[in-house]
C-alpha cells in the first residue's frame, strides 16, 4: 500500500510544472494592442506569469495615440523593487521607456539585481509615428542599457538608429547587428518586417557574436499589425524564461507572431491589434468581423 502510495505521489509530482514568471517594464496601451497589455496576453497564452512595471500610461486607440503620461522613475523602481523582493522573475523584458532617466534607473536595477535574460525591444515610436521615446534618450539605450542585454529586438528603423548604420541590403543588415552586438548585447535580432523589398517573404536576422540566424516566413500584408514588436519580444521572453534556448525561443516566438498576425480579429478603425488567441487555436476557424 505505501509504495503505491508513493509511486503515486511520485507521478503526480512528475506532472507537475514549474510556473515560469517574467517581469515586463513597458508602457500601458489603452487599447489593448500594445505594449504592457500586448506582453501580457502574450505570456498568458504561453502560460507564462506575467508581472509588470508600467513606466507611461497612453491613452490610444486603433488610430493613434492621443496623450502620453510617464510615471515617476521612483514609481517604476518601487514596481520592480516589489516583485523582485517577493516573487522573483526567470526573465524581464523592456519596452517603452519614454527617456534618458527611465533608462538609467533601469539599467540600475538591471546590473545591481545581475538580470541574466534581459529582452530589451528598444520600442522609439508608435505605428502612426507617436514617438514613444525621446531622440536625447538613444544614446542612453546605446550607453547603459544594450550592454545589460541578453537579446535586443529592434525593426529595421531602431537599428539603423542603434547602428547608425543605413540599412539597404541583406549586408546592411549583418553589419548594424554586429555594430550593436559590441554595444554589448549578447544577440541581436534585427526584425525584416519594415522591408520595403517587394518580397512576398519576410526575414529577421539573430546574431549571437559569432554567427547569423535567418529566420524567414511569409510577408503577412496586412493594417491589423499593431504591437507586433511586442508581442514578438513578450513571446521572446516566455520562451526564455521556459527555458528555450535563444534559437528556439526566436523560432518559436517568430510562429506565434505569424499565427497572431494571420488570423486578425478587425478591432477598431484602424491599425488592429495582433490575435494573441491564435496561436493556441490554430486549427481553429478564422474569426469574423463584427459589425
Ligand atoms: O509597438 C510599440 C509600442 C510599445 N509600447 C506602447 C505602445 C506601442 C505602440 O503603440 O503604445 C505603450
Amino acid at each position: 500500500m505505501k509504495q503505491d502510495y508513493k509511486s503515486e505521489q511520485a507521478c503526480k509530482e512528475s506532472k507537475q510544472k514549474k510556473v515560469s514568471k517574467v517581469l515586463t517594464i513597458a508602457g500601458s496601451d489603452s487599447g489593448g494592442g500594445a505594449g504592457i497589455q500586448a506582453d501580457m496576453k502574450t505570456m498568458q497564452a504561453l502560460h507564462v506569469y506575467s508581472m509588470t512595471a508600467i513606466t507611461a500610461v497612453t491613452a490610444q486607440n486603433t488610430t493613434g495615440v492621443q496623450q502620453v503620461f510617464p510615471v515617476s522613475t521612483d514609481m517604476v523602481v518601487q514596481q520592480i523593487t516589489s516583485v523582485s523582493e517577493d516573487i522573483g522573475f526567470d526573465a524581464v523584458k523592456t519596452g517603452m521607456l519614454y527617456d534618458a532617466s527611465m533608462i538609467e534607473v533601469v539599467a540600475h536595477l538591471a546590473q545591481s539585481q545581475q538580470w541574466q535574460h534581459l529582452v530589451m525591444d528598444p520600442v522609439m515610436m508608435a505605428k502612426g509615428g507617436a514617438p514613444l521615446l525621446k531622440e536625447s534618450a538613444v544614446e542612453a539605450l546605446k550607453q547603459l542599457l544594450i550592454p545589460c542585454a541578453f537579446i535586443v529586438t529592434p525593426n529595421l528603423p531602431e537599428a539603423e538608429k542603434l547602428s547608425g548604420i543605413s540599412i539597404h541590403h541583406m549586408e546592411d543588415v549583418k553589419k548594424a547587428a554586429q555594430h550593436i552586438a559590441q554595444l554589448g548585447a549578447k544577440h541581436v535580432l534585427i526584425k525584416g518586417g519594415h522591408a520595403n523589398s517587394g518580397s512576398d517573404e519576410s526575414t529577421d536576422v539573430l546574431y549571437d557574436g559569432s554567427e547569423f540566424y535567418s529566420y524567414t516566413s511569409k510577408r503577412v500584408n496586412t493594417t491589423q499589425s499593431h504591437g507586433t514588436g511586442c508581442t514578438l519580444s513578450a513571446a521572446i521572453a516566455a520562451w526564455i524564461a521556459r527555458g528555450e534556448s535563444i534559437y528556439d525561443a526566436v523560432q518559436k516566438a517568430k510562429a506565434f507572431i505569424d499565427a497572431a498576425l494571420s488570423s486578425p480579429l478587425h478591432i477598431g478603425t484602424g491599425h488592429g491589434p495582433t490575435n494573441h488567441w491564435a496561436y493556441n487555436n490554430r486549427n481553429e476557424p478564422k474569426w469574423e468581423v463584427s459589425t
